[in-house]
């Protein structure tokens, strides 16, 4: 959407990546000089375009992130890391301890290699030699993620620099937005789609769907780019539409995908086009959609609607293994909130309970046709371990997930109508298979 702005409205404003981790694309992106191909790729057709607002990209080096963030010129540091990127102990507030990278950048606050440390050292750097802050964007998937990573930061800081920690709280914006883009994750085919749309190679091709949305609340004492010139809607409250992205796409997302996953189904289109499962997910948006405050601009409706056909996609090939990864740090905003404000409310909970059992199913690690497989979740050696001696049976699986600190909310898991509901769930998908408890629970 930079782009977009940029050739609407004009601006020297340019991106500079980081990738903190992996140097493949970040490579690929400096030897095109920042340039991509984004295909979008839609039932009505494909169409690419070339992407020019990357100047350059550094790849997995800490020393030059660092420098690049303390760049007078720097103004705005948007994040886009995943939830368990932060380092960020979502019932405090404060840096999460356990996280390797926040450890290790608490150890030697100089020279840091994770997000919060990052952007502490280089505030404090900027603080220092009398350069304005920057702004820092949260485009992750979390709620009120302004909110969370201010209170991230300035935690962090509070440990190493309690001066800086209110230098921080008083002169640093950290506004919340909320991004919508399905995008896949680039496979062989997404390069070769570029070259026939573009007649050029290009190793940092990206598809995505037509559809997107950037909602974004307008605190940007820095500056910024005019990005309602490509489309961004500004608002002074983000969290509505945060709400309802995290509770109706991604929480209908996750539930399709454990039980898509487990049922052998590879895509989300794949998921759609199983009768039992769409309206699975059908139901789950309704309930979603019923706990959800009134947008003035939005009919819920509409939006489930659209939604599923953006999950029926045909064109994009969106894995369930994809979306199932990382499922402790997604769960608590996308199913586990939701559900509370239901049982709260007396309405339905029976949608957030069946994901929440095909999430526990999942953590299983073995499918009905006995075949193994890797959860790639931040906590699945404790997930693991809490199940190691549990026996197999849908109370005791419960009872031991339950019992994890800081993912299923008390009040959630101590509430007799919600255990018996994910029990029964999990109980027919533990004695039944898969398949045939999709089917039962979909005649419900
Ligand atoms: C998905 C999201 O992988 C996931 O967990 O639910 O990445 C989803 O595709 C995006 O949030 C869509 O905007």
């Amino acid at each position: 959407m930079t782009d977009d702005a940029l050739a609407a409205s004009g601006g020297d404003w340019r991106i500079t990546g980081v990738s903190l981790r992996s140097v493949e694309v970040a490579e690929a992106l400096n030897a095109q000089h920042g340039f991509y191909t984004l295909i979008e790729r839609g039932s009505q057709g494909t169409s690419a375009r070339v992407i020019g607002s990357i100047r350059d990209v550094i790849a997995a080096d800490s020393t030059a992130t660092l420098a690049a963030l303390c760049a007078p010129e720097v103004r705005i540091v948007t994040l886009t890391v995943t939830e368990k990127g932060y380092g960020i102990d979502r019932l405090s507030g404060g840096p999460d301890l356990t996280h390797p990278a926040v450890g290790a950048d608490l150890a030697s606050p100089d020279t840091p290699a994770g997000v919060l440390g990052l952007l502490v050292r280089a505030l404090a750097q900027r603080r220092l030699s009398g350069h304005k802050p920057f702004t820092v964007l949260s485009c992750d998937n979390l709620p009120e993620n302004g909110r969370l990573v201010r209170s991230g930061v300035v935690g962090f800081a509070r440990m190493t620099d309690p001066g800086l920690a209110d230098w921080i709280e008083a002169e640093v914006a950290f506004p919340s937005c909320m991004v919508d883009r399905i995008t896949p994750a680039a496979a062989p085919k997404t390069l070769s789609e570029a070259e026939l749309q573009t007649g050029c190679i290009d190793l940092a091709a990206v598809e995505t769907e037509p559809f997107v949305q950037w909602v974004i609340e307008d605190l940007f004492p820095t500056g910024r780019p005019a990005w309602e010139a490509g489309g961004a809607l500004f608002v002074t409250d983000v969290a509505p539409y945060e709400q309802m992205k995290l509770t109706m796409l991604n929480g209908s997302h996750s539930m399709l995908a454990y039980a898509g996953f487990l049922s052998g189904r590879q895509y989300v289109r794949d998921v759609m086009e199983d009768r039992a499962l769409a309206r699975l997910v059908k139901r789950h948006l309704a309930a979603a959609a019923a706990v959800l405050p009134r947008l003035p601009s939005i009919d819920l409706a509409d939006y489930a609607r659209s939604l599923e056909i953006r999950f029926r996609n045909p064109a994009i090939a969106h894995e369930t293994r994809q979306i199932a990864m990382d499922g402790s740090q997604k769960l608590p905003q996308r199913i586990f909130q939701p559900a509370l404000l239901a049982l709260e409310r007396n309405l339905p909970i029976q949608a957030f309970a069946f994901a929440t059992a095909a999430w526990i199913r999942y953590t299983l690690g073995r499918n009905d046709a006995g075949e193994v497989y890797p959860i790639r979740d931040p906590r699945e050696a404790e997930i693991a371990a809490a199940l190691s001696d549990t026996p197999r049976e849908a109370p005791a699986i419960v009872a031991a997930l339950s019992a994890l600190p800081g993912l299923i909310p008390p009040a959630l898991a101590e509430h007799a109508r919600w255990t018996a509901a994910v029990e029964r769930a999990l109980e027919r998908m533990l004695t039944q298979g898969m398949l045939d408890a999709i089917d039962l629970e979909a005649s419900d």
